[in-house]
């Protein structure tokens, strides 16, 4: 099993301080990634499935980050929490939501067109509002507003249509709406609920209701856990499956009980991860719809997100937010497309995979298949010559997957050099098949990283670096507006001189180079003396001040560049970093950027 060097202590950060002070949530527990190790026997489908929608839809939508006049940003499903609105308020807006332009083949449509092969949609989320129609409450679409159709029947059909698996997201714990739900503290008292009577009372009955009346679901996504222990949530989950043995229940479900991983919002991890897991992201700063929110993902940031998850071994989810009126904005709508038309061409490479065999290297990143290597080029070398280093298996045949066109390639020692034909460099993802025989290694996060004067930049992440003393490596999360997590791999904790980072490089081409550090500096940290060695050199530097490490916040990085140097021959290269004196932390090192000087 890949490990993957993540400090916990990250996930011991309290989340959401600022909108639920009487009930605090890790990380850890708000985005349990754990699950029960057991493999669920229906769960092929969704490791081949690789892409899938997400939909965020619900009253929210019909406010679109705005309230009494004022403009909210971040995650638009948490209005009601962000502008403390009281229930009876809130209440008010299902008697203006219509969804009149909803139609479920056009939704299920857009998903087949992307090339998504599922769909979770949220049938409740924190709000507490039921996008369906339930017998539990009268809080739901069909008996509050002037909608009075359940819109769910309607998709789940459109998406057996078509088979795509489909799924309802289910906020277990947190409802706002319910005086025993979980963290609304503005109207009701959090010391005074009855946890247990709300997932008798709603919770679980609505549950059953998702799990009988719209067909074989794929998934129950589960979301924020809480309220619950151990026991209880095994109780809950027994009660459920039962139900529908088949239905794949998400981590967040709580205490390891899930059938797959669920990374945090936004993440993708930075190596390869065994088993069945989903990286969550949505297409534009907010889940549910903002009409101010205009920060989509360009077709090239998704495509290469979705092979970059796939690469890891994982599955994306993308999210859309359909408005009030049941429109998925214009940009979803069009990006997803030329998303499903590159898939089109490409699918082999990203469906049924698992993740790459060669690590990330300058030009890209591999899936695998067996016998193949998909080998995914962000970056076109110079030279159109693409370098597979430390490749063991026989190689019989490599071509462009795209049109087939056998191409050109020798091996050196082990290294696998491919003759680039001439392409169109503006695409966002060329993929090239590496077909082979006879076993090759599993992914090593110890083999040297590739640095080639054939691209403008190489990068060396933080991930890569061997640690000593107090250095650790630590996935930071922050966010730009609210709730719009974002994550940062980073080299921490470096506060002795004793202490060092060490990291291996492959330079492939002799010659002239600059290497600049990535990191972020807290202002006390700034103004301190560290050294960077490589190649026989001591560069020395002084740490530059960017800013205060902030959850609610961004984390910049400054890119300095620390050396200038001249590689007299190819070869194997260790690059050490370490403060000069004792006392506080050197920076937050994300990655070190080595450019050849032209
Ligand atoms: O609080 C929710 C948030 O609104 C959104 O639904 C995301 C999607 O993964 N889940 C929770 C936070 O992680």
């Amino acid at each position: 099993m890949i490990f993957i060097k993540r400090s916990l202590t990250l996930f011991t950060i309290l989340v959401l301080a600022s909108t639920a002070s009487a009930y605090s949530q890790t990380m850890d527990e708000m985005w349990d990634s754990s699950t029960t190790g057991k493999e669920h026997p229906d769960l092929q489908w969704f490791k081949d499935a690789k892409f899938g929608m997400f939909i965020h839809w619900g009253l929210y939508s019909k406010l679109s980050g705005e309230w009494k006049g004022k403009n909210y940003y971040g995650s638009g499903e948490w209005i009601m929490n962000q502008a403390k609105i009281p229930v009876a308020e809130y209440n008010k807006v299902a008697s203006t939501f219509n969804p009149v332009n909803f139609n479920a083949d056009q939704w299920a449509q857009l998903a087949e067109d992307a090339g998504m092969k599922y769909m979770v949609i949220t049938a409740k989320h924190h709000e507490g509002f039921s996008m369906f129609g339930s017998k539990v409450t009268d809080f739901d679409i069909v008996d509050a507003t002037p909608y009075k159709k359940d819109p769910m029947k309607a998709l789940a059909a459109a998406n057996a249509k078509r088979g795509i698996h489909f799924g309802f997201y289910y906020s277990q714990f947190q409802d706002w709406h319910e005086p025993n739900g979980g963290r609304n503290t503005w109207d009701f008292d959090e010391s005074k609920k009855d946890y247990q009577k709300y997932y008798r009372e709603k919770a679980i009955p609505q549950l059953k209701e998702l799990l009988t009346n719209y067909g074989p679901l794929g998934i129950v996504w589960f979301d924020t856990p809480g309220g619950m222990t151990k026991e209880q949530t095994q109780a809950f989950v027994n009660e459920l499956r039962g139900l529908q043995p088949k239905s794949l229940f998400s981590s967040r479900i709580g205490h390891g009980l899930g059938d797959y991983k669920d990374f945090g919002d936004s993440e993708v991890p930075p190596v390869p991860i065994k088993g069945a897991w989903e990286s969550i992201y949505t297409h534009n700063d907010s889940w549910g719809y903002i009409k101010h929110d205009m920060n989509f993902k360009t077709p090239e940031t998704i495509i290469q997100l979705l092979a970059n998850v796939a690469s890891k071994g994982g599955n994306l989810m993308l999210n859309v937010g359909p408005d009030g009126l049941g429109n998925i904005p214009e940009y979803s709508v069009k990006f997803l497309k030329q998303t499903g038309k590159w898939l089109q061409k490409n699918g082999e490479s990203i469906y049924g995979t698992t993740y790459g065999l060669i690590p990330e290297q300058p030009w890209g990143v591999s899936t695998s298949k067996p016998g193949k290597q998909f080998l995914h080029v962000f970056c076109r070398p110079h030279n159109g010559k693409l370098l597979v280093p430390d490749f063991l298996g026989k190689v019989s045949k490599v071509y462009s997957l795209s049109d087939k066109q056998n191409l050109k390639w020798e091996k050196s020692r082990n290294d696998v050099v491919i003759d680039l034909p001439p392409y169109d460099e503006t695409i966002a993802d060329k993929v090239f098949v590496m077909e082979y025989s006879g076993k090759i290694a599993d992914y090593n996060l110890d083999v040297p990283i590739t640095v080639s004067d054939e691209f403008n930049e190489n990068r060396v992440e933080a991930i890569y670096a061997k640690t000593r003393g107090n250095a650790e490596i630590k996935s930071l999360t922050y966010s730009h507006y609210y709730g719009d997590w974002k994550h940062a791999t980073c080299l921490t904790n470096m506060t002795d001189s004793t202490d060092k980072i060490l990291f291996n490089i492959r330079l492939m081409e002799a010659g002239d180079y600059q290497l600049a550090l990535e990191y972020s500096c807290s202002p006390e940290s700034a103004g301190q003396e560290g050294s960077m060695k490589i190649n026989g050199e001591v560069f020395l530097f002084r740490t530059l001040r960017t800013s205060y490490y902030d959850k609610k916040a961004p984390l910049p990085f400054i890119r300095h560049t620390i050396a200038t140097t001249t590689f007299s021959k190819p070869g194997n290269y260790t690059i050490e970093i370490k403060p000069l004196q004792n006392g506080k932390e050197l920076f937050k090192l994300k990655s070190i950027i080595v450019s050849p000087v032209e």
